[in-house]
């Protein structure tokens, strides 16, 4: 899966995919100020994520579209020290709803550990935040917070597929369960082929064309079994 992680100059976004991978990030800077992109792996519940880090600046909007593509979900982070930077937060916001409109977000309240910070319901106000959307207050120098974020955008991901994931585990390593499942969807070819690509490339079924079996992959399968799986062990 790919989440992106943008948000206003210095918020943290660098620091946030740092800390997510454990160290093991890539990051093109200059002096500290993306200027490229911010790249790090993890695995949550056996789910593999890619998460891509946007440059802040203002003017770097081409760089910012081009990294949101295909993305599934957006972590979105809000310097709660720094009203000044407000005003530069919210434009890449209407940046972001303008190109990824339907993509399901998570907004991070970071600094938190800053005295004065903002608190997480004061940034839903400030930034007009629907109340369906989360807003969850982190720090990345003290780690608060910051995996329940992944999670929580996670859950709601898995959330959105779980109709079509729920349909799928009936036809699961089943001998021509594609094309069973393409009849029951009344699916033709090329879309049961665009569907099945767009599942195994975010990693969530293993697909056998020759043989029409595809399998859904054990974390998928245990989720779907126990939907709050995700969420545990924060
Ligand atoms: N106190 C505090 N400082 C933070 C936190 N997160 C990031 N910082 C600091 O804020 C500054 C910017 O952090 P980055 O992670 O580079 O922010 P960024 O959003 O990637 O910045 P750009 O790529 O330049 O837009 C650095 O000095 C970080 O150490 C936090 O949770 N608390
Ligand atoms: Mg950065």
């Amino acid at each position: 899966m790919k989440v992106l992680v943008a948000g206003g100059y210095h918020s943290g976004k660098s620091s946030v995919i740092r800390s997510l991978s454990g160290g093991k990030s890539i990051h093109i800077d200059k002096h500290g100020t993306t200027v490229a992109l911010d790249y790090g792996r993890i695995d949550v519940e056996g789910l593999k994520i890619h998460l891509f880090g946007t440059p802040g600046m203002r003017h770097f909007r081409v760089l910012r579209e081009v990294l949101s593509k295909g993305a599934d979900g957006v972590l979105f982070v809000i310097d709660s020290a720094d009203p000044g930077r407000d005003e530069e937060a919210a434009s890449v916001k209407r940046e972001i709803d303008e190109i990824l409109p339907d993509v399901t977000r998570v907004y991070l309240a970071n600094k938190q550990d800053v005295d004065g910070a903002r608190r997480p319901e004061i940034i839903r106000q400030v930034f007009r935040i629907p109340d369906d959307v989360p807003v969850i207050g982190t720090s990345t120098v003290t780690g608060l917070n910051l995996m329940l974020a992944l999670k929580t955008l996670l859950a709601k991901l898995i959330e959105k597929v779980a109709p079509l994931l729920n349909v799928l585990v009936r036809y699961d390593g089943k001998v021509g369960g594609i094309s069973q499942f393409a009849e029951a969807m009344m699916f033709n070819l090329a879309s049961i082929r665009k569907v099945f690509n767009w599942l195994e490339l975010r990693g969530y079924v293993e697909v056998d064309w020759r043989a029409g079996i595809f399998w859904l992959v054990p974390p998928i399968k245990s989720i779907l079994e126990k939907p709050d799986e995700i969420l545990k062990g924060i």
